[in-house]
């Protein structure tokens, strides 16, 4: 299976995310694709590649030009402030909720923020865009790899995607990699995708992109957001609107889900995408589901990731797989590699 990898990602090094009112460390660390990296040469998956750049009317399919324009230059905006931000990760302060317009672009850079963020956990820092721009070109490299016949591949790449809309950040992410690679198989010719959403957190950035679109199926298991993050999302009745009602399936599941019942859910998603006639999955990976991350709360094992991989490859798709979160930094190598080498038993 071809690995797209982002050399770039260490770029992007948030030191602190605001939790219950102190900065704490991050949990989105390089490291995470280190591992990954180190597990897949250890069992000689691959080849892996990097990919080549991406220009912006490609992204611009997915995300607001203005918000484009925002991540280009907020790292400098963010020093020009202060020398001293330098040493600093920049991290919103104020948020445009209901009655306050969103419409007007603020001059102030603290204000655009805010504008197009909505959590105060996901720092920018000074390589962010590159970072971001070079994961979304594995995405683009990816998917370019799937229209030309393969079977699948796999985008190693962070700062992760799914909680990023059309023109804001949040949830560690910043460009929706998912949503992009779903948009040039789109571009390329496919009449329709499903992307398939495994992260424990539900992918609210990626659903509203495809809400009222029918060519785009999203379909996502994850921590019931009554009590998980995102919260403001991600519920079992929000089925798509407009040309695209009917093609968007939420399977909240419980905090302290096992394997079986999880198992269940995404049997329910595959039989839906399939119904749905998808001619090409793409999947966001997130290996937060394990047992042992420390910001989820499912309980799965790392065997459990061998069957999640078989599972995806008797759905019979072309499939990208897309690095999502995962926290427990040591497992998430061999829990990602798991699901890849299942994937690849079923599909030869
Ligand atoms: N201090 C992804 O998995 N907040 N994003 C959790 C922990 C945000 C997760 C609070 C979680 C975002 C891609
Ligand atoms: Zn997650």
């Amino acid at each position: 299976m071809h690995i797209f990898f982002n050399d770039r990602h260490a770029r992007h090094h948030g030191r602190h995310e605001m939790f219950r009112g102190e900065l704490v460390p991050c949990f989105e660390v390089p490291a995470r694709a280190d591992y990954v990296l180190q597990e897949l040469q250890a069992r000689q998956l691959g080849p892996i590649e990097s990919a080549p750049e991406v220009t912006i009317d490609v992204l611009a399919r997915i995300h607001a030009p203005r918000y484009l324009d925002f991540l280009s230059t907020a790292w400098d905006e963010w020093v020009a402030l202060d020398p001293k931000n330098a040493e600093r990760d920049a991290l919103p302060s104020y948020w445009p909720i209901r009655t306050f317009r969103s419409d007007v672009l603020p001059a102030s850079f603290p204000a655009r923020m805010g504008l197009f963020s909505f959590d105060a956990g996901s720092p920018i820092t000074s390589g962010t865009w590159t970072a971001a721009r070079q994961g979304a070109a594995c995405a683009v490299a990816g998917a370019r790899h799937l229209l030309q016949g393969h079977r699948s591949a796999f985008v190693l790449t962070r700062p992760p995607g799914h909680h990023a809309g059309a023109d804001f950040f949040g949830g560690y992410c910043f460009l929706n990699n998912a949503a992009i690679a779903a948009q040039v198989l789109r571009d390329g010719g496919l009449d329709k995708v499903a992307v398939l959403d495994i992260d424990y957190h539900h992918g609210n950035g990626t659903q509203a992109i495809f809400h009222e679109r029918a060519d785009v199926f999203f379909a996502s298991v994850h921590g019931d957001p009554h009590t998980e993050y995102p919260y403001y999302l991600g519920y079992a009745d929000e089925r798509g609107a407009g040309k695209g009602e009917g093609a968007n399936l939420n399977l909240p599941l419980p905090r302290g889900t096992g394997f079986d019942r999880w198992h269940e859910a995404l049997a329910t998603a595959l039989r839906t995408i399939a119904d749905h006639g998808a001619q090409a999955l793409v999947v966001s990976l997130g290996l937060d589901t394990f047992e042992g991350d420390p910001i989820a709360g499912f309980h799965l094992r790392s065997p459990d990731y061998l069957r999640i991989g078989e599972d995806i490859a008797a759905a019979g798709l072309p499939t990208l797989f897309v690095f999502e979160g995962g926290y427990a930094v040591a497992e998430v190598g061999v829990n990602a590699a798991n699901v890849l080498d299942g994937f690849q038993q079923l599909a030869g």
